[in-house]
C-alpha cells in the first residue's frame, strides 16, 4: 500500500485529503507543528487510522527525519499561512512559511528520495490583478498580497525542482473552494456562521469588508480528489482547479440569507478596517484542462454550496443552544 504524508493535515483541505487518502488504501502520515493546545478538531474522527508526526515547514531536520522514517510515495504541501490579511501584517512570517517552505521541503525530498511525488498547494492568489479573464495555466501572474507573492514563489521553485532534478512535482492553482471545515475568518464560512446565529436570535449583525470582490468558489471535497488525481498521472503538470463560474460576495450574501429566509441588507455593516491594502477585484477559472487531463469536474454548485454551509452551521448552533452553551440573552 502506498504512503502518502500530508502537511496542513489539521486544515479544510489536510483533513478530506487525509479521509479520500484513506479510502484509496493509503497509509497516511499526517505532519503537524507542536502546539500547547491539540488542535485536531477536522481530523478526530480519523485520528486513530492516520499516523501523526510532529514536524515543521520553519525546520529542515524536521522534514529531512519524517521522509527518511516514514519513506512516503507521494507528498502533499499543504501546510501554509493562508489567510490574505495576516500575510499584509506578517508578510515575513508568510514568506517564511508559504513560500521558503516549499524549498525546504522539496530539498528534503532531493536529499532524502528523488523519487517521491511532490504536490504543491498554489492559488489563484498569484493571478490577482488578472491579465485575463478566465485564468488559465498560462495566465501571467500580477499578485496583490504578500501571500500571494509566496505563493508564486512556491509554484516556480516546484516547477524548478522539476526541471532541475526531474522530480515528479505539480503544482496545483487552485481556486477558492470552501465547506464547513472551512477557517471561520474566510468570508463564506463568516457569512453562513453569521447568517446561523441570527436566525437563531443570537447575533444581529455581521461586519464585512469590501462585497464587490468576485470568486470562484468550489467545494473543497472536490478538489482534494484533483490533488490526487494530479500525483497519478504518467508525467508532472501544472492544473488550475476551478468551477468556471464567478460570483461577488454580495451574492454569496443573497443566497446565504436566503436559505435562511432572511434579508442580508437589515444585518450587514460595512467596516473599513476589514478592507485589504491592496485587493483582488475578479477571479474566474478555466479548468478544461484537468477536465480534458485528469477527468477532473466540479460537482457542487455555488447555492448548493452555501446551502450545506448554512445547513451544518445551523445544526451546530441549534446543538449549542440545547445544550445550553449558547442563548439569545448573550446577545
Ligand atoms: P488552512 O488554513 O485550513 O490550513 C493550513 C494548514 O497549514 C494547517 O494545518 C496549519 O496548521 C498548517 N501550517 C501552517 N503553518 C505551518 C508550519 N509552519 N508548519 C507546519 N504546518 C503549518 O488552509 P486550507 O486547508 O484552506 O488550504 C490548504 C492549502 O491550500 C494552503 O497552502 C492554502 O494556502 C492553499 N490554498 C487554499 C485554497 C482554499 O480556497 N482553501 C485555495 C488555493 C490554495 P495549524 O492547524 O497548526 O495552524
Ligand atoms: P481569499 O478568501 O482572500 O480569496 O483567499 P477570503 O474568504 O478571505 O476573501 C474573499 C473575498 O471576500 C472579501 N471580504 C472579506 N474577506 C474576509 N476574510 N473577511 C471579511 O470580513 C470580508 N469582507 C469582504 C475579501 O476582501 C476578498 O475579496 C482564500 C484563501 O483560502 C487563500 O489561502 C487561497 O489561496 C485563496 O482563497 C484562493
Amino acid at each position: 500500500m502506498p504512503t502518502a504524508l500530508v502537511t496542513g493535515i489539521t486544515g479544510q483541505d489536510g483533513s478530506y485529503l487525509a479521509e479520500l487518502l484513506l479510502k484509496q488504501g493509503y497509509t497516511v502520515v499526517g505532519m503537524v507543528r507542536r502546539t500547547s493546545t491539540i488542535n485536531f478538531d477536522r481530523i478526530r474522527h480519523i485520528q486513530q487510522e492516520i499516523e501523526i508526526v510532529q514536524g515543521d515547514l520553519l525546520d529542515q531536520m524536521s522534514l529531512i527525519s519524517i521522509l527518511q522514517d516514514y519513506r512516503p510515495d507521494e507528498v502533499y504541501n499543504l501546510a501554509a499561512q493562508s489567510f490574505v490579511p495576516t500575510s499584509f501584517t506578517q508578510p515575513v512570517l508568510t514568506g517564511e512559511f508559504t513560500a521558503l517552505g516549499v524549498t525546504r521541503l522539496l530539498d528534503a525530498i532531493r536529499i532524502v528520495d528523488p523519487s517521491i511525488r511532490f504536490y504543491q498547494a498554489s492559488s489563484s492568489e498569484m493571478f490577482g490583478k488578472v491579465r485575463e479573464v478566465p485564468q488559465t495555466e498560462d495566465t501571467a501572474f500580477f499578485p496583490r498580497s504578500p501571500y500571494g507573492v509566496a505563493k508564486v514563489y512556491g509554484h516556480w521553485i516546484t516547477v524548478n525542482y522539476r526541471e532541475s532534478y526531474g522530480i515528479y512535482a505539480c503544482s496545483g492553482i487552485l481556486f477558492n473552494h470552501e465547506s464547513p471545515r472551512r477557517g471561520l475568518e474566510f468570508v463564506t464560512h463568516k457569512i453562513t456562521n453569521a447568517v446561523a446565529k441570527i436566525k437563531l436570535g443570537l447575533s444581529n449583525e455581521l461586519r464585512l469588508g469590501n462585497l464587490d470582490s468576485r470568486r470562484d468558489w468550489g467545494y473543497a471535497p472536490d478538489y482534494v480528489r484533483a490533488m490526487w488525481l494530479m500525483l497519478q498521472q504518467e508525467e508532472p503538470d501544472d492544473f488550475v482547479i476551478a468551477t468556471g463560474e464567478t460570483h461577488s460576495v454580495r451574492d454569496f450574501l443573497e443566497v446565504a440569507f436566503g436559505h435562511a429566509e432572511l434579508d442580508w441588507q437589515e444585518f450587514v455593516v460595512q467596516d473599513d478596517s476589514l478592507y485589504r491594502p491592496a485587493e483582488v477585484d475578479l477571479l474566474v477559472g478555466d479548468a478544461s484542462k484537468a477536465g480534458r487531463k485528469l477527468g477532473w469536474e466540479p460537482t457542487v454548485s455555488f447555492a448548493e454550496l452555501a446551502r450545506l454551509m448554512v445547513k451544518d452551521d445551523l445544526e451546530y448552533w441549534r446543538q449549542q443552544v440545547e445544550q445550553g452553551l449558547a442563548s439569545p440573552a448573550t446577545l
